[in-house]
């Protein structure tokens, strides 16, 4: 018997009077037809004919097939991992099961190296998300994110298909890393001032550190959007006039981005896929590892224009994409944007949160060069093991949790939760409310603190998302009592 997807959802229905139906969600029946195929191979991009990438690849393209789903209507992706190795796809910002949310510190079973999985499940929230793997990479930087297994995923609101001119999807990745001592990394754009007392702790760190080096970073060759560098592959092509929302990724392994277009402002929608409370105009856009901002920008100021990040460096090696008004040619055109600091409070409302029912703080701390010239990260003195993978922290379903996060290090941190979403609650120094995302940049030597509600029980992992940071220790696991 073929069972379709419509007759497995009836069947779902009658469950709960069958004692359940276990394993719905994960290891589906076979005979299910799959909505979509992603197939984990190696494969060639060409960023440019002078830049060709030998990388792992969804379905030999990058970005991977942009996924369009409908909330709550169960969704069939069948994954075939062509590679050598075992492979994991995170469903990156869905509320979904951890059996399949991909994640093996979740209990998620890797694809095989050659194998398959048919997995099964219901697509929520509405909004923008994205795929990616969510293997471990240490010091490989042939594995995880620094490959290219990434792709948009946009989940249609059940009722609201909304309405616009034109939807444009970008996806900002990098190439080509190798390690180096120290990096060069924005670090002055966040809202917020350093604490004194996160640097004291920071310095005290430095000072017990065996090692006197800086600890290695990943830097990157080439950078594209929608895989090609800046020149190559297709303009977008716009008229005067026209109100186009971009829906743009950072797909980075560890980078920041910033991303501008001169003479043109960003009027932001959503962050992370989530509406915000306060939409608003922002002159340029920064995004950490993995976050998303969706943002509607008017057609005004006709000309050749470059989008681009505000590094010149990372630019020139391909970090933009042209945009040409209709009947306007020549050279495209860069401008320098004045300086901006990016302050997440301003799209949020100021009213005040509910009290949670626990507070649980983390304090982050870097040992410099402690594993075999990697920096070590700890949580509350504890980096994450990948032996044991023993939950920290017990939560129980129904209660409000709020996490503030102390920073004693330099580096930005772009704090990821998984299978929920939070509220900011304050961040820069200054409270907030609305701001619904699964990503946040924590600042410098800064504090944060997020809510979210216990609300899909199972194994959740908390992670900073620059790989080389969650690879070593900067992960911690939750679980439900
Ligand atoms: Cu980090």
């Amino acid at each position: 018997m073929t069972i379709t997807r419509r007759s497995l959802l009836q069947y779902a229905a009658l469950a709960p009077a069958l004692g359940g139906l276990p394993r719905l969600t994960g290891a589906a029946d076979q005979s299910v037809k799959a909505d979509y195929t992603l197939r984990i191979a190696n494969g060639l991009v060409e960023l440019s004919p002078e830049h060709i990438v030998s990388t792992t690849l969804y379905n030999g393209q990058f970005p991977g097939p942009l996924l369009r789903l409908r909330e709550r209507e169960p969704v069939c992706v069948d994954v075939f991992n062509d590679t050598d190795t075992p492979e994991l796809v995170h469903w990156h910002g869905q509320t979904i099961p951890s059996e399949v949310d991909g994640a093996s510190e979740e209990g998620t079973p890797f694809i095989a190296a050659h194998g398959m999985r048919h997995l099964l499940f219901v697509p929520k929230p509405s909004g923008f998300r994205f795929y990616h793997t969510h293997v471990a990479a240490g010091g490989d930087l042939n594995r995880g994110t620094y490959t290219g297994q990434a792709g948009p995923v946009y989940i249609e609101p059940k009722n609201d298909p909304g309405a616009h001119d034109r939807e444009i999807f970008l996806v900002l990745k990098e190439f080509a890393p190798s390690l180096s001592r120290g990096g060069d990394m924005a670090m002055d754009f966040l809202a917020g001032d350093p604490l004194r007392e996160l640097q004291q702790m920071g310095e005290q760190a430095d000072r017990q550190a065996k090692d006197r080096r800086k600890g290695f970073e990943v830097g990157y060759q080439r950078f594209c959007i929608n895989g090609k560098m800046l020149g190559h592959g297709e303009p977008i092509r716009v008229k005067q006039g026209d109100r186009v929302l971009f829906h743009i990724l950072n797909a980075s392994a560890g980078e920041i981005r910033s991303l501008a277009l001169p003479g043109h402002a960003f009027h932001v929608v959503a962050l992370d896929g989530n509406p915000v409370p306060t939409p608003g105009e922002v002159p340029l856009l920064w995004l950490g590892t993995a976050e998303r901002i969706s943002a509607i920008v008017e057609m005004n100021h006709p000309g050749v224009w470059i989008m681009g990040d505000l590094d010149d460096d990372d630019r020139r090696r391909g970090m933009g994409i042209v945009v040409e008004y209709a009947g306007q040619r020549g050279r495209p055109q860069w401008l320098k944007p004045k300086a901006f600091r990016w302050d997440y409070a301003r799209f949020g409302r100021s009213n005040v949160a509910p009290t949670p029912d626990e507070t649980i703080e983390m304090t982050i701390v870097k040992n410099n060069a402690a594993l075999d010239g990697f920096n070590q990260w700890t949580l509350n003195g504890e980096s994450f093991s990948m032996e044991s993978m023993k939950p920290a922290h017990t939560v129980h379903q129904g209660r409000r949790y709020r996490l503030k996060f102390r920073n004693a290090s330099d580096d930005i941190h772009p704090l990821h939760l998984h299978r929920h979403s939070f509220k900011l609650i304050r961040i820069g120094g200054k409270a907030t409310s609305g701001v619904i995302k699964d990503v946040v940049m924590l600042g410098g030597f800064q504090e944060l603190t997020f809510d979210f509600v216990a609300d899909n029980p199972g194994p959740t992992l908390f992670h900073c998302h620059q790989q080389l940071h969650m690879d070593f220790g900067f992960m911690t696991l939750f679980r439900y009592a």
